[in-house]
């Protein structure tokens, strides 16, 4: 099989950019959606697969070159799954996070005063690699965690505040972006793939 050599990062959103860029090889070489200027097409699919699905290959199509997406998403029992693959919308066409975590907070103290027992959760992502040829992989990682009980470090990006991984006691926003991407489900579902590029 001959390795992955260019690829075109499919994500519009500059946290999962810089973290696709940094789990992937230093000699492949990057490009972003920047660069020929793609706006995202509507995630119309009911789950992360079909999702990221979506993207790779409509950025694909659009360019000829081999995509590799991501659709990823916060999944809290307590709120049956919410915001799962609606993740990204909570936040508003303003990408405002601050309001989907108050949202986050609202809607778990509504259910339960005494949420901060009942908490797990956990980080679900889905890569997919979309060849021009047709031909299209995919993969998944889950990270298990709980929301902490406020918005905790500046690192990041997302939901990465409120989110603690088992086995921690730091949220992704407080951790060293290399710790988080050791052990986050963008690192799981990466290393499903990570035999296309190395
Ligand atoms: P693209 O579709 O262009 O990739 P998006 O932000 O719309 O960008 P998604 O539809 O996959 O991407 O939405 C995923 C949301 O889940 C995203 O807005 C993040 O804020 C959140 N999320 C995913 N992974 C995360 C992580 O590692 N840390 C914090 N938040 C994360």
């Amino acid at each position: 099989m001959d390795k992955i050599k260019e690829i075109l990062i499919g994500t519009n959103n500059e946290g999962k950019y810089k973290e696709i860029c940094d789990l992937l090889p230093k000699r492949v070489i990057k490009y972003s959606l920047k660069e020929f200027n793609i706006l995202s097409p509507e995630e119309t699919g009911k789950s992360f697969e079909k999702n990221s699905f979506i993207k790779a290959s409509y950025f694909s199509k659009k360019t000829n070159l081999i995509c590799l997406s991501d659709d990823s998403g916060l999944e809290i029992d307590l709120l049956n799954g919410e915001p799962g693959i609606y993740s990204s919308r909570w936040s508003g066409k303003k990408n405002n996070f601050d309001l989907a975590i108050k949202k986050i907070f609202k809607k778990m103290k509504k259910i339960n005063k005494d949420w901060f027992y009942y908490n797990k959760a956990r980080f679900i992502c889905c890569l997919t690699l979309f060849w021009p040829n047709g031909k299209s992989y995919s993969s998944k990682g889950i990270v298990k965690g709980e929301i902490s009980n406020s918005k905790r470090g500046q690192n990041g990006f997302g939901y990465d505040p409120i989110f603690i991984p088992n086995g921690y006691d730091q949220t992704f926003g407080e951790m060293e972006s290399k710790l988080k991407m050791s052990i986050d489900h963008r690192f799981k579902a990466y290393l499903k793939i990570k035999n296309f590029f190395i």
